[in-house]
């Protein structure tokens, strides 16, 4: 039997992630395929909860540590990813690894050091990077109340996700969806650049950077 296939999205913050990520999830139960969503942070674990107090400015904490949380947040969940893929179903993951690094990296921390905790995670079968400027993501009723969600900021992580795309590797596949138009031109171009994972992958999953 194939495994299900790890399908993360990636994006600025008002990118359409979630919107997506739920059409997404819609249309494959739909197909009558085993899918299951998670996102990262994942704050309803303890380290999660620290994570949320942080972004929500209720507690600060050293920039190296956040992102050593941030990536055990996502090794406390490695089971339950393997798990599911091996049981056949689809993860569909609202960011990864990849906005650790672009976001912490965005923040002054070397490159390198950002990508080291997370060596040896699934590697995900396709990244959907939903790309959409700065500017245009502050028109969609402008962003929230939690750190990092300023135009300046959002400005450095989306030119950190260009270095993150091109350490991927040789096997990672990196698709950039045009997220700036309308959500079901958007819905359309994801539904045709995944349509191939959705009977499973065959193959072990591969680890990230390993
Ligand atoms: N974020 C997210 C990081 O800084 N590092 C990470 O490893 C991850 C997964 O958290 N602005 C940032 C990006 C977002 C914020 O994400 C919360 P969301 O998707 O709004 O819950």
């Amino acid at each position: 039997m194939a495994r299900g296939a790890f399908i993360v999205i990636e994006g600025l913050d008002r990118s359409g992630k979630t919107t997506q990520i739920a059409a997404l999830y819609e249309h494959l139960i739909s197909l009558g395929k085993k899918v299951e969503q998670i996102k990262f942070p994942d704050r309803t674990t303890a380290i999660g909860k620290m994570i949320d107090a942080y972004l929500k400015s209720q507690a600060d904490i050293d920039d190296h540590a956040i992102h050593l949380l941030f990536s055990a947040n996502r090794w406390e969940s490695v089971s339950k990813i393997l798990k599911l893929l091996e049981e056949g179903t689809t993860i569909l993951c609202d960011r990864y690894a990849f906005s650790g690094i672009a976001f912490s990296a965005s923040k002054g921390l070397p490159f390198d050091w950002c990508k080291t905790p997370d060596v040896g995670l699934p590697e995900p079968d396709m990244v959907l990077f939903l790309d959409v400027s700065p500017e245009v993501a502050q028109e969609r009723g402008g962003y929230g109340e939690e750190r990092y969600e300023k135009e300046e900021m959002q400005k450095r992580v989306r030119e950190e996700f260009v270095r993150v795309r091109d350490c991927g590797g040789r096997s990672l596949r990196w698709e950039v969806v045009n997220a700036g138009r309308a959500k079901d031109q958007v819905e359309l171009d994801i539904r045709n650049a995944t349509q191939a994972l959705f009977n499973g992958v065959e193959g072990p999953i591969r680890r990230l950077w390993a």
